[in-house]
């Protein structure tokens, strides 16, 4: 039992994540508490994730951005196109598995956008999952969780969460995102 705290409070000091029942879950730094190590400003991005088209504007680690911890992120848009956090994870799941995704949110008016999960299966087919803000969204200052599951189906090659916002000047924020892979419930 103390061996489970200590581990508890030492991943919540790196960042990382426990689920209720104690097994790691899959997304490093999906509560965006570490920097990323090459960092230099206060306003760069986080570990473990890798941003694509982003604009000077987004904004990790500050006392407007965190949910739980210390830091949170937020994306702000400056193109009618995706604005990317991105993780691929190193884990994969088993065929059977259920891929659970999790992720607080708050967002400004007409944000579009949440988290999406991109399976690649070894066929080179895809499966993707998109748990997105609801459309028209308005403003919502309260984090708000989403959560959504998808089943895997064939033998998987790489996973992918990505965190993002597609329309200019809008700005969402992040934090707590996780994934978990669920074995299949035996009877
Ligand atoms: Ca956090």
């Amino acid at each position: 039992m103390r061996k489970a705290i200590v581990l508890l409070f030492v991943a919540s000091l790196f960042g990382l994540s426990v689920s209720a029942d104690g097994t790691w879950l899959e997304v490093s730094n999906g509560g965006f508490e570490i920097r990323h190590p090459s960092t230099f400003a206060p306003d760069t991005w986080p570990a473990d994730w890798k941003a694509l088209n982003m604009g000077v504007q987004g904004r990790f680690c500050d006392t407007d951005t965190a949910r739980t911890g210390l830091c949170g992120v937020r994306i702000f848009a400056t193109r009618d196109s995706a604005q990317t956090l991105q993780q691929v994870l190193a884990n994969l799941p088993n065929v059977g598995d259920t891929i659970e995704l999790r992720y607080w949110s708050k967002w400004d008016v007409d944000s579009i956008g949440g988290a999406q999960l991109v399976i690649t299966y070894t066929d080179a087919t895809t499966a993707i999952l998109n748990l997105n803000l609801p459309v028209p969204s308005g403003v919502n200052p309260v984090w708000t969780e989403f959560v959504g599951t998808i089943v895997v189906t064939k033998p998987v090659a790489s996973v992918t969460v990505n965190v993002r916002t597609t329309r200019r000047n809008s700005r969402i924020w992040f934090d707590d995102a996780s994934v978990q892979y669920l074995p299949p419930v035996t009877p």
